[in-house]
Formats: structure tokens, sequence, C-alpha cells
């Protein structure tokens, strides 16, 4: 490897043993990379050094930033960093923020000084972010001012944290402050393709959090891999979306996509499905990003905005349910682009652009990237037959000081934890979670289908069908059913959902409990917390 332009090695030193790194491939030319590469340079620098630096690159609420604005705007921040806070590269970053300009020019604030940015999510409290603080030995935070509280609370038990800077605030230790008097200009670390440039932390659902470890090429990487082979967004796009910078999903939809093509990207901090709605509408943004069910809840209120520019709408963070791909359909005419990605592979690795698009199906490996279903064996398992999801390609697991390494790869592949099935037409199909597969009276049942099937019942908003214990069956099929109109719950509906779901399905499959709910729990990222659902029952 290259030499590291690192002078705390802290990260690297913590990467897994090299037998336990999955197999890394290149199998495209646009994947050769130099040996120094910083990807802030290729993200930003490279646009206004080829003088497109007067395009619109960020927009948000009354703001509008070109590429040389958002650069300039780093570049002083960068000098923050290295003068006011004496950040050395390979030193670890905390953000904190929602998804606005600055968090994006603190972010490349911190690439370019060679610091490895820890995005956090905004929801975050001062014990979580103390464990990962803590895990990833932060020493230097820059903090939306209107996030502090929590971060000041965590940073009492954090003694590695030395240096901390607010933004989106007007006082005068502010970033914004600091960073008005310094130059425009930075010369970039030269660092190391090699060299860690972020820290992603797992949106797990359970465990203590674990952190992801990302090279530049990587980031590099997966804007070389999906969006140029099945996006195929242009520089004219305005892209939108609701997850948040800190979850890999949004940094590459929100923030890497649009840069590496010199498109513009639209940050809003309010990401309801009715908010992120109307800011489709009011910045006429072209690509959305954003969870299956912020497009299920879209659908209804599609109608009432102008949507007539949108064209590209990306799902990703849970199964994309055929009801809500042909829902959005019906309101927009727009085919979902669905795609499965994990913090630890950084972004989308199967998927199916707009005209290779069917329901209930994932898609097929992108280019850039191999996956395959292992059976128990750890063999190749044949068309049709449920096994574990593995895959390989340029970018992979790398945990930060974590004995799962071990879990997530097997002989160089990663295995993601979900089970999954190719079809005869080779496209990859969804089943569950590993470790939520419903196993009732002998047969091995999908929620994930159940709930596929549920959803297109016209009674139901929400659902989540799990398993719970049973002392006959081992565990009983339930579902947790939201309705669009609660004052329908009753035995009747009961037996009707039951009775839709036996007309569709294999009758086994039937929830034989059925449980109305207000609401289900759900991560930050769009995520149904099933442990919560089967926990909160008893
Ligand atoms: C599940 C999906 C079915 C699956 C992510 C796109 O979600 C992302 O990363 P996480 O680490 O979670 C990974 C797990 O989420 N999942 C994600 N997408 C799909 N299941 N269909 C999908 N389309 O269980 C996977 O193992 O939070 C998604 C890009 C970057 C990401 N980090």
């Amino acid at each position: 490897m290259d030499e590291t332009a690192h002078l705390d090695t802290f990260a690297r030193d913590k990467l897994p043993p090299r037998e336990l790194w999955p197999e890394f491939i290149f199998p495209l030319p646009e994947l050769r990379f130099p040996p120094r590469l910083n990807c802030a340079a290729w993200l930003l620098d490279r646009h206004v050094e080829a003088g497109n630096g007067g395009r619109p690159c960020i927009r948000a609420p009354g703001l509008v930033w070109t590429y040389a604005e958002l650069m300039h705007q780093s570049n002083r921040i960068a000098h923050v960093l290295v003068q006011d806070m004496g950040l050395a590269p390979g030193n670890r970053v905390l953000l904190r923020s929602a998804n606005n300009p600055m968090m994006a020019a603190c972010w490349f604030a911190v690439i370019k000084a060679g610091g490895i940015a820890v995005a956090t999510m905004p929801l975050l409290r001062a014990k979580e972010l103390s464990e990962v603080i803590a895990k990833a030995e932060v020493s230097h935070a820059l903090c939306d001012a209107r996030l502090a509280g929590e971060l000041h609370a965590a940073r009492r038990v954090c003694p590695t944290l030395r240096e901390l800077r607010c933004f989106n605030s007007s006082g005068p230790d502010s970033v914004e402050s600091l960073a008005a008097a310094k130059p425009l200009t930075f010369v970039n670390v030269d660092t190391a393709a090699g060299d860690i440039c972020i820290i992603a932390f797992t949106s797990g659902t359970t465990g203590k959090p674990k952190g992801t470890m990302h090279f530049h090429r990587d980031l590099v990487a997966i804007c070389e891999c999906w969006p140029r082979h099945t996006l195929r967004a242009n520089r004219d796009d305005v892209f939108i979306g609701s997850p948040p910078l800190a979850f890999t999903f949004g940094l590459g939809g929100l923030l890497l996509f649009p840069l590496a093509i010199g498109a513009c990207a639209v940050l809003v901090e309010k990401t309801a499905p009715e908010m992120l709605l109307a800011a489709i509408a009011e910045f006429g943004a072209t690509v959305c990003f954003t969870a299956p069910t912020s497009y299920r809840a879209m659908a209804p209120l599609a109608g009432t905005v102008e949507l007539s520019r949108l064209r590209k709408c990306v799902s990703a963070g849970e199964a994309l349910p055929a009801a809500t791909r042909a829902l959005w359909k019906e309101r927009t005419g727009i085919e979902i682009i669905d795609g499965i990605g994990t913090t630890e592979m950084l972004h989308i690795f199967i998927s199916a652009d707009e005209a290779h698009a069917r329901g209930g199906v994932t898609g097929k490996p992108v280019p850039g990237y191999v996956a395959c279903v292992l059976d128990d064996d750890g063999r190749e398992a044949p068309p049709g037959k449920v096994g574990r999801l593995a895959v390989k390609g340029p970018t992979g697991c790398r945990y930060l000081a974590d004995e799962r390494q071990a879990q997530y790869v097997h002989d160089g592949w990663n295995v993601t934890g979900d089970a999954y099935l190719v079809d005869a037409q080779g496209d990859f199909v969804f089943q569950a979670r590993t470790d939520d597969m419903i196993i009732s009276a002998g047969y091995n049942i999908a929620g994930p289908e159940v709930e596929g099937v549920l959803l297109a019942h016209p009674a139901v908003a929400e659902c989540a069908v799990v398993g719970l214990p049973d002392p006959e069956r081992g565990q009983v099929v339930t579902a947790f059913v939201v309705l669009k109109e609660p004052a329908a719950a009753g035995d009747a509906l009961v037996k009707a959902l039951q009775d839709f779901v036996k007309q569709s399905i294999a009758p086994y499959k039937y929830p034989r409990r059925v449980v109305f709910r207000a609401s289900l729990p759900r991560t930050e990222t769009g995520k149904l917390q099933r442990f919560r659902v089967r926990e909160e029952d008893h």
C-alpha cells in the first residue's frame, strides 16, 4: 500500500487483520485509482478546475452555493480545523447536524485536511454519542449549534474530545466567524487512495454500534458503480431526499453522487413525507432518494403538488414492497429504482434500473460487484433456494476494532445477514433478515412477503409481520397492522385480512394473530425495528 498521509495512525492501526478482510475486486476500468487520492479534490475541486465553478452545487431553503462557493467555504473551514483547532491528518472529527449546506462544507473541510469524518445522526443522544466518540477516539467535533446540547453532555464523559466548534450560528467563536477570516484556498492533504476517510457507524438496531472504515478510493468507487451504471443521472439533475448524510445511503445519494457528476444537491432538514414532497416541488428536484415507507406515505399526496420535473426515484434501507412500487407508479408514473446497500459495503450493490425493475425483486449485482446466495455449507445455492446473501466488489467490510468482523466476512465474501434467493431470471429476491425468518410449525416464513400482501389490502396503511413465541408452533405468524381508518378495527377485519393473505400466497403463511396498532417503531433511517415490535407485544 502507498505511504499514508496520516500522522495519527489510530484508525489504520485498528483495521481488522488482513486475513479477515473481504476480497476486493476492481473489474471495471473506471475502478483504477491513482496511488494518491483525496476524494474531496475529485468530488469538488475538480469541477472548479475544469471551469465549472459557477454551476449550482448545493441548494437549501433561501440559498444557492456554486461549486466555487462550496469549495471556498470548505477551504476556509479546513484552515479553522488545522490552525484554530490543531487538527492533524488521521484525527477523527465528529460531525453532528441535520442535512444542510454547512454540514456539507464541514464534511469536505475534514476530508481536505486529511481528517477522518465521523458523521452522526441528528437524533443521537449523549449516551450514543459518547459511545461513538469513545470507540473512534474522536478528538475534534463540528456541531450544528441547534444540536449542541447532547454533545456538550456527552463531552463530560469523553476525555478524547479536545476541540468543539459550532456552526449555523453567528457568535464570534462560530465556525462561520472563524472561517470568514481565512483564505479561500487550501492545499489538500495528499492522502493515499488507501487512507481511511470516513468511519460510518451502522444504523444497526441491536447491539453496540459498529464503526465501518472506508478509504478515499472507496468513496470514489461507489460513484463509479451504481450511479454511473444504474441511476444514470446527469449534470442537470437536481438531487433531493430524506436520509441523513450520516447514513451512507444519504451521503452517497445527496452529496457524493450529485457532486461526482457536477449536478446539484438540495439539502433539506425537514424530511417528513409531506415536507419532502413539498420540497421536491419547490426546488424542481429530478432525482429523489428515500425509504419505502416514505414513498408509501407520499403517494396519496402526490396529486396535490407539481412533480413534473421528478424523473428518478430511488428506494433503499429496507425491502420495497411490490404494493408500494405499484402505488407510486400509479400516482406519479415513475418506476422506483430499488437497491440494497449496507453501511459495510458503503452503498448499493444489487439493484435494477427503471427498465428492469419488477415488483418484489431487488435486481442484479451492480457492475463492479458480484453476488451469490450461500447455502448452509457455504456453497453457492441453486436458483430458487433461500440462503445467505454474499457479495464482493471494490468496497467491503472493515470494522474498527470489532470481533464481529469474522461474522460479516467469510472466505472473502461480505455476508450481509440477509436471506435471499436468486430466481429463474437471475434476479435477487429479498426474503428477510437472516435472524428475522419466522419458523412456524416447521415452515420457514419470511415476514416481508406476508407484509407485501397485507400492504395491497385497501384498509392497511403500514404493517409488520413477525414471529412470536408459541408453545405449539414454536413461533406464530403475527401481523401488527396500522389502519388507514383506525375505526375499522375489529374481528371482521381480522378475518378479512387473514383471508386476503390466504388467497394470495400459501395459506400456511397467513397471520394467525392480527394486532392493530396506531404506529410502528422505526429508526431514523426508516427501518422497521422488528425486535421492538416483538418485545412490545409482551
Ligand atoms: C437492509 C434492504 C431489502 C438489508 C444502506 C443503501 O440500508 C443501508 O445500510 P444499513 O447498514 O442496513 C443494511 C441492511 O438494510 N436493506 C437495505 N436496502 C434494502 N433490504 N431491500 C433493500 N433495497 O437488511 C441490509 O443488510 O443501514 C442502503 C445504501 C447505503 C446503505 N448504508
